[in-house]
């Protein structure tokens, strides 16, 4: 259902001016007639940095000479960035770019928001939860006057599952609601979290999200797609039963992290086809084309329960 590109990796430590140990897990928008790609780096003590990379055609990236976001070294977002920040997404809304990310620190990994307008200066916003979460995507529209997330919480009791909030202003979150599980002995059973921000077509939201099965190998991180309703986001329509995504390349298959493929960002183009970034082995980028009313198809036909 994906097509990978013949020349992936597009990305590895080789292209980046600084010294790096990796170049993984993406977001990717056009801005300006061109695509920007801010991907995660580890150091190479081990905590990760942002870095932004260029193209002209989504496929062949040139990344700048400096790292795009740092930890903090100020201010309340120093204590929380501490250790690193990671996993980017990029949403536009309303004339500005905005970025979460994990951010790392002795107290745990919470998510922060940061904006930026051109790309080149990055302005913190505010850290929008607690700690024990990641992958945070936010809609690119209101709801009922509401901005909305999909998040992704840590609870004992319902491990790693798909959640949604809402917000007035970006910074305070809540009516939130648990609206996808995984599925005991399936290839999520073990953890799913929001992907790529939700991409809109005819028939609703398109959610492209990873999950994760552990084997006596250690675990394996596939991607999957779900559908969302288009005026209550809240309101699963389907998940595809099957993946859409599995490591099958060498650069998927070994890596920093053995196994992965992990999505941070998806780019819908006007004929119909939608690019899909993702992290090979948590150590190269790599893309993909799809259809999106093929992905779209695939939830519905074969769909899975979401609870
Ligand atoms: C997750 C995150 C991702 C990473 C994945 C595979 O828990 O840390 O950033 O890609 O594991 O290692």
């Amino acid at each position: 259902m994906i097509e990978r590109y013949k020349n992936n990796p597009i990305l590895t430590k080789n292209d980046v001016p600084y010294p790096v140990a990796t170049v993984h897990n993406a977001a990717v928008v056009k801005y300006n007639n061109k695509y920007i790609m801010i991907f995660r780096s580890h150091k190479l003590n081990g905590r990760s940095i942002l870095g932004k990379a260029e193209s002209e055609d989504g496929f062949n990236f040139k990344v700048d000479n400096e790292p795009f976001m740092i930890p903090a070294t100020e201010g309340i977002f120093k204590e929380y960035e501490e250790y690193g920040v990671e996993d980017p997404r990029i949403i536009f809304l309303e004339g500005e770019y905005f970025i979460t990310y994990s951010a790392y620190s002795r107290h745990g990994v919470r998510v922060g928001l940061a904006k930026t307008k051109d790309f080149k200066s990055i302005e913190r916003f505010s850290l929008i939860t607690e700690a024990d979460y990641r992958n945070v995507v936010i809609f690119p529209e209101k709801f009922n006057g509401l901005y909305a997330r999909l998040d992704r919480p840590h609870s004992e009791i319902s491990p790693w599952s798909v959640w949604i909030s809402y917000s007035p202003d970006l910074k305070f979150w809540g009516e939130s609601k648990l609206i996808i599980k995984p599925m005991q002995y399936h290839w999520d059973e073990m953890k799913i979290g929001p992907g790529a921000p939700p991409i809109k077509t005819s028939r609703g939201w398109l959610n492209i999200y990873h999950g994760v099965f552990p084997t006596m190998d250690g675990c394996v991180y596939r991607l999957g797609v779900a559908l969302h309703d288009l005026e209550d986001p809240s309101r699963i329509i389907a998940v595809g039963d099957d993946w859409i995504l599995q490591p099958e390349e060498d650069y998927e298959i070994t890596g920093y992290v053995h196994n992965v493929v992990f999505s941070c960002g998806a780019v819908p183009e006007t004929d119909g086809t939608v690019k899909i970034y993702w992290g090979g082995a948590d150590k190269v980028m790599c893309v993909g084309t799809a259809i999106l009313e093929e992905l779209v198809d695939h939830c519905l036909n074969n769909p899975r329960k979401a609870l």
